[in-house]
């Protein structure tokens, strides 16, 4: 009797302790609402960058989440300029280059990598797997030889990619560059829309809040066996759509519905300007982020499809998907975002959801941090640095009690060398390149 989790002779799976989910506790909200929920509604605001944001460039040794400036935008499109050149270098044919992903979606900050998608001008071009890995291995050699850093090609994955870094002004860059991806660049728009939707830019802030929290857990990257930054994006907009007040609609189902065929797949969704009001939500940040939280941690994963496409459920039966973790991409229906989740991450996935909502919800008063001074428009500008170098400092000290309380995320199945999943050590690209 071995666990076919663990490997351990000691027990069966069903006991296996790194799978065990804690239980969820009742925890009483209108207390937490009342005396601390103010506190965590500016720490998100922080990271994000719309709190005092003059002082953010005094405070961004701690706070490092700004979202994307226009400042970052020009480097980026210096980057592309700096890539289209590398590339022209080394190829004959006419191409483009689109940027897709965080630098576009709504989500992005400016540490956010930059991903490209590069097609030939001519839209018939062959597209087949050789010809892709072709392509891909010649934009790495033109990267290379034009001297970008830490330039890596990724065959092996779903989406074939180059690896790149760049110097520039503000620091490095780092990017990704994949061929014929022509659904990211919908799945793009699609975010940006929905970002639209919300008052305030309620869902960007969320959304890189979670992209950061899930970063802190270790459990936001799928190159090392958890879920991408997109899966977290599709879950959060899954959970908005179906509070008792929703606070997104479900943009595929509205409007005037037609079929826009992208690669055999339906890439059509309602892009008309948002209706002002349209949400009756009254939920704050905070709020929205603690029952997030909750819905993930009692999601029925045994049975259920998370996805943002239908209002109507759709279950595990129905879509003929078994894994632990079913996350249906919006637009390329036979990609479940959640399939190389392994029976120890979905239970470390499982445990940072339940062991949050609690470090979230115990927020504790800060020492020697009085909230009532905290908005008065008299006090001392110096007070207000004081205060938000404590609110700052205390979002690190949340973040590193959930790192406390959950541990260090699995790594059975990653190389030693690089920490990436995919390969073993001694055919690590990273470390043999
Ligand atoms: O469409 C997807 N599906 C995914 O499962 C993951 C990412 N994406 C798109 O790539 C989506 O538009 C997202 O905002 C964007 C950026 O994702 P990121 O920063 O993780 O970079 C990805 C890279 C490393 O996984 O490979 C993408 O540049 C590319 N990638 C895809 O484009 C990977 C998987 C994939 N599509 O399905
Ligand atoms: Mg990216
Ligand atoms: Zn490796």
């Amino acid at each position: 009797q071995h666990c076919s989790a663990c490997d351990s002779p000691k027990h069966l799976v069903t006991e296996c302790p790194q799978l065990k989910v804690p239980p969820i506790l009742n925890i009483s909200r209108t207390h937490w609402k009342k005396h601390y929920s103010g506190e965590l509604d500016r720490i998100i605001c922080m990271l994000f960058g719309t709190c005092q944001t003059f002082l953010l460039e005094w405070l961004s040794f701690l706070v490092e989440n700004e979202k994307i400036s226009n400042a970052r935008h020009k480097e980026l499109h210096f980057v592309k300029t700096r890539l289209q050149d590398a590339i022209r270098k080394k190829l004959k044919n006419d191409f483009r280059l689109d940027a897709f992903g965080s630098s576009e979606n709504g989500f992005g900050s400016n540490k956010s990598d930059y991903d490209v998608f590069f097609r030939y001008g001519n839209d018939n071009y062959e597209r087949s797997s050789e010809m892709q890995i072709q392509t891909i291995i010649n934009i790495e050699q033109a990267l290379r030889a034009a001297r970008f850093s830490r330039v890596m090609s990724i065959t092996t994955a779903k989406v074939p990619i180059v690896k790149f870094a760049i110097r520039v002004e503000s620091g490095e860059i780092e990017g990704d560059i994949s061929y014929y991806n022509e659904l990211a660049l919908h799945n793009t728009q699609l975010l940006k829309r929905y970002c639209s939707w919300t008052k305030d830019e309620t869902l960007s802030k969320l959304g890189m809040f979670i992209k950061k929290w899930a970063k802190n857990c270790e459990i936001g990257d799928a190159s090392k066996g958890s879920l991408s930054s997109y899966a977290y994006i599709i879950l959060l907009i899954h959970f908005l759509q179906r509070l008792p007040d929703p606070l997104l609609p479900v943009l595929q189902e509205m409007g005037e519905k037609r079929t826009i065929q992208v690669d055999g797949w339906d890439v059509y969704f309602c892009d008309d300007e948002p209706m002002p009001s349209w949400s009756q939500c009254t939920l704050s940040v905070s709020e929205l982020f603690l029952q997030f939280l909750e819905y993930f941690a009692k999601f029925d994963w045994q049975n259920q499809v998370v996805q943002i496409r239908q209002t109507n459920k759709l279950t595990k039966i129905e879509k003929g998907w078994k894994k632990l973790m079913c996350i249906e991409d919006p637009f390329d229906l036979d990609h479940n975002l959640g399939s190389g989740i392994s029976p120890r991450m979905f239970a470390f996935i499982m445990k940072s959801f339940v062991t949050s909502r609690e470090v979230f919800f115990t927020l504790k008063e800060r020492e020697g941090f009085v909230r009532s001074n905290m908005a008065a428009p008299e006090k001392a500008l110096h007070d207000i640095v004081i205060a938000d170098s404590h609110i700052a400092r205390y979002g690190h000290s949340l973040f590193a009690r959930c790192r406390a309380s959950i541990g260090g995320a699995p790594r059975d199945r990653q190389c030693f060398k690089c920490g990436r999943i995919g390969h073993f050590s001694d055919a690590c690209p990273v470390a043999n390149s």
